[in-house]
């Protein structure tokens, strides 16, 4: 069970962010909007926020799971791999500190970004991406170690239609992915009770289990059904403004 999440208020300049999405500017009032939305569907989940100001600086602050990896049993600061983001880090360690007092780090040349960090139970999933390399990888798989985990990496580098790692997949129990088609046949994913999602929802791979509820992308019936029929219970939120900025549900937030 999760119970607090860190989270942190778009800038002004969320716009001038990173993306590689042709779905148009964000528009700032519907990007607040939906991210009150979202915080607000942490707090029905039970979670306590850590709400962070807006910081100008770093257009893309707002998308903080990129910057650690919170587990139970200690946490991990990461190393962007874009280097307009390397500065969150920095940021956001006081904030993590509060709560991890003694987090490990991810040291040059490695680069870690934590979307593509999926935690399977005791078993990590390490992306590696254009954002996280093999170094990053090496570092955090050690880390992980350290602290009684396993950890294997998964290569998207040659999968153009995926930022991070869980652009593409979800852990929502020890035991079910939520993996879209292209990822869902390897060897790695096979043990898991996989719920597949087709190429047109494929955006709503990236959803999130936060205790007894699922947040999942509005607009994708599909997926939604297929998750009420393995009895989970979705709450569906809009994210069309984060997802112009190639965002999606899990980095909004910090959860532990
Ligand atoms: C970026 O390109 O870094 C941001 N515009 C989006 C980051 C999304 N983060 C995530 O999926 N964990």
């Amino acid at each position: 069970m999760f119970t607090h999440a860190i989270v942190r208020t778009p800038g002004a300049n969320f716009d001038a962010g990173l993306t590689t999405a042709s779905f148009g500017r964000p528009l700032f009032d519907l990007v607040l909007k939906q991210y009150e939305s979202y915080c607000q569907a942490l707090v029905v989940c039970g979670l306590t926020l850590t709400p962070l100001e807006p910081d100008l600086r770093f257009p893309d602050s707002t998308f903080v799971e990129d910057t650690a990896i919170l587990t139970p049993r200690g946490a991990i600061l990461a190393r962007p791999g874009a280097s307009s983001r390397e500065g969150e880090v920095e940021v956001i360690r006081p904030t993590i500190l509060n709560f991890f007092p003694s987090p490990r780090t991810i040291d040059p040349p490695g680069t870690l970004d934590g979307g593509d960090i999926c935690e399977a139970g005791n078993h990590f999933f390490i992306g590696l991406s254009h954002r996280t390399n093999e170094e990053g990888a090496r570092q955090l798989a050690a880390h992980l170690a350290g602290f009684g985990y396993t950890s294997s990496t998964f290569d998207i580098r040659s999968i153009p239609s995926i930022l991070h790692l869980k652009s593409g997949i979800a852990c929502i129990n020890d035991n079910t992915l939520v993996v879209m088609e292209e990822l869902a046949g390897d060897v790695q994913f096979k043990k898991f009770n996989r719920i597949k999602v087709s190429e047109p929802e494929s955006y709503a791979a990236n959803c999130v289990r936060v205790n007894h509820r699922v947040l999942v992308a509005e607009g994708y019936p599909q997926l939604t059904a297929d998750l009420h029929a393995n009895g989970f219970n979705p709450l569906i939120l809009d994210m069309s403004e984060f997802q112009k900025m190639d965002g999606g549900l899990s980095c909004l937030s910090l959860r532990f």
